[in-house]
């Protein structure tokens, strides 16, 4: 059932166990205030602890995903009367919890991107494990248009999405990505008619969220792991890594499932 919370937030949990959470500024195409940002950081944190929840898709209303920071309704700026925006403050406070928590969660996070992504925008769909987008959808490393760098982890996720080379193209000219070239340039998984994302993105989740969900989080921590270590720690940590996914219902299950040739039925845990 759908819920809206007075922070501009939808947040829908769905039978199935896929949490549905929709941005919802649409006349600032869902740019994040304060609020927002808060908003979508307890969900977050709520999805993750919540055992119901196997699956987080995330999208936005309107016309627009995400068009970044509400550059009309900054709080924290212009401290004391200075003159001085602290935006280090504003990031660490407002953005960091959220990217970081997109990529430690341990369940499968899904980006339906129904149009523009722009600034902080479109790092939040590039934190996400898996996005699809409608043909109407677009990416703006916007920040350089304001002359700020690009933030919300745009720097660390784009290079490792699309390599280093277009990455600088995209962040150095602020230009427009529209749909085709983001799929051709491997920064979303697929893209389809507006008129069928949500019922896509709603399909893809159910088979995530009926899927063994211990095994994705252990997934999502390896992949995280390799992301800094050298191979020979790496290998070591895969090995512990696949020690606690040994253990789960899960694989009992999917072993069973495989000799028995049934459809496995995975409890996520
Ligand atoms: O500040 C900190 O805390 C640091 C963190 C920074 C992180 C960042 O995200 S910095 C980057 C911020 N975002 C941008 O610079 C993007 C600004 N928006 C745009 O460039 C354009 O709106 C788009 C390219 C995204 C879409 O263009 P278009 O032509 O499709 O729509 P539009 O007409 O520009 O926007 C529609 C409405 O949304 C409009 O309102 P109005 O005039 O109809 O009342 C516009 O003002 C509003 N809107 C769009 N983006 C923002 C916004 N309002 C506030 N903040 C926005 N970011």
């Amino acid at each position: 059932m759908a819920d809206q919370t007075e922070n501009n937030l939808l947040i829908d949990l769905q039978e199935n166990g896929t949490l549905v959470l929709t941005l919802n500024r649409p006349d600032k195409l869902n740019a994040f205030d304060d609020a927002l940002s808060y908003a979508l950081q307890d969900a977050l944190k709520d999805a993750e602890r919540n055992p119901a929840v196997r699956c987080v898709l995330l999208t936005g209303a309107g016309r627009g995903f995400c068009a970044g920071q509400d550059l009309q309704a900054r709080s924290i700026s212009n401290e004391n009367g200075s003159g001085v925006a602290h935006l280090g403050e504003s990031i660490r406070k407002r953005y960091t919890p959220i990217i970081l928590k997109l990529r430690s969660m341990e369940k499968p996070v899904v980006c339906a991107v129904n149009g523009v992504a722009a600034g902080a925008g479109a790092s939040i769909a590039f934190a996400c494990d898996y996005r699809i987008a409608a043909q109407e959808a677009s990416f703006i490393q916007a920040f350089i248009k304001v002359g700020l760098i690009p933030d919300s982890g745009a720097c660390f996720m784009l290079p490792r999405l699309v390599g280093l080379g277009r990455a600088m193209d995209l962040m150095m000219t602020g230009r427009k990505v529209g749909a085709e070239e983001a799929l051709t340039i491997g920064l979303v998984n697929e893209l389809c008619p507006a008129d069928d994302l949500m019922s896509r993105a709603l399909a893809f989740c159910s088979k995530l969220a009926a899927g063994p969900t211990k095994a994705y989080g252990l997934l999502k921590r390896a992949v995280n792991q390799a992301m800094t270590m050298d191979l020979t720690e790496f290998m070591a940590y895969e090995a512990d890594m696949q020690e606690i996914a040994g253990r789960t219902s899960d694989f009992v299950e999917g072993v069973a499932a495989f000799t028995e040739k049934r459809q496995a039925r995975f409890s996520g845990k």
